[in-house]
């Protein structure tokens, strides 16, 4: 794994390029980073009116800052407030950017380009509730998002792993995140050469060892403007979100992604 193994397009490469999502899932290749996904300028004035407005939309705090819709890793046994919570993001979510750049509609329709044939959808939970489709999340100058491969998230939160586990094959994780703001300095996505089922007797657990990645798992930092969205084997590949410098908070939107067991469907949640 490696920066080599990250593809880098252009929204306009992506008609016919087929099964990207199915050469991530067989570790051809890490991910895909897609150039103004949303133009730079959008995705940068939306994190600035959060910025001037932090309480526009409904927003819970969390270690690192806040987070704008919850995602079902910290779901916990509250699952009501999860589903209630997706309701109203998609709503605010779509006046927020507009409907003209509604994210999700946006996001599905890139999906649909690169996922072979399969179906791209927002799955429901039960009573037909969708999930929330994406997180806003704020991180704070000083804050970082430690090291972790979403694997040992969905396997240690079992609510969150048990609701994809009845969708989704719940051991093929990736995450999508679009930049909208970024700090002046850190507060990058950096990517490690360590595969997680090694984890035992390497130093890296559940009490993942920051010092143990970074000396011996080549960093690698992945460079990724406003606007633009990556998308990654974030189940396999651990990463972390190294420390926000400076005045400026990080802000971005994802959450993730999973194939349904009849492999005929991709599903986008967060
Ligand atoms: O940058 C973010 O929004 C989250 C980073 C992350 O850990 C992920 O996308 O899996
Ligand atoms: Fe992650």
């Amino acid at each position: 794994m490696g920066t080599s193994k990250l593809l880098e397009l252009n929204p306009q490469d992506l008609d016919g390029c087929g099964d990207i999502m199915g050469s991530i899932r067989n570790r051809q290749i890490d991910g895909i980073l897609i150039k103004d996904f949303i133009s730079p300028d959008i995705a940068l004035s939306r994190g600035e009116s959060l910025m001037e407005n932090p309480s526009l939309m409904r927003s819970s705090s969390c270690p690192y800052g806040r987070i704008y819709a919850r995602t079902i890793i910290g779901m916990g046994n509250q699952s009501e407030q999860y589903f209630e919570d997706a309701q109203v993001f998609r709503t605010e979510c779509e006046r927020f950017f507009g409907s003209q750049k509604n994210f999700e509609t946006h996001l599905a329709q890139l999906l649909a380009k690169i996922a072979g044939d399969r179906k791209i959808s927002l799955p429901l939970g039960p009573g037909g509730t969708p999930y929330s489709p994406a997180t806003i999340r704020w991180v704070d100058p000083g804050g970082t998002i430690a090291p972790h491969c979403e694997k040992i998230y969905f396997k240690a939160g079992a609510a969150a792993f048990e609701l994809i586990n009845q969708i989704a094959v719940a051991d093929t994780i990736f995450s999508f995140f679009m930049v909208m703001t970024k700090p002046e300095a850190g507060g990058e996505l950096v990517l490690y050469d360590f595969n997680w089922q090694n984890q035992n007797g390497n130093g890296v657990g559940k009490q993942t060892n920051t010092k143990y990645l970074e000396s011996h798992c080549n960093p690698t930092p992945i460079p990724i403007s406003e606007g633009d969205l990556i998308i990654f084997n974030a189940g396999q590949i651990w990463h972390q979100i190294s420390e926000v410098k400076g005045t400026m908070p990080r802000i971005t939107i994802g959450g993730f992604i999973s194939f349904s067991k009849d492999d005929k469907t991709l599903y986008y949640f967060s």
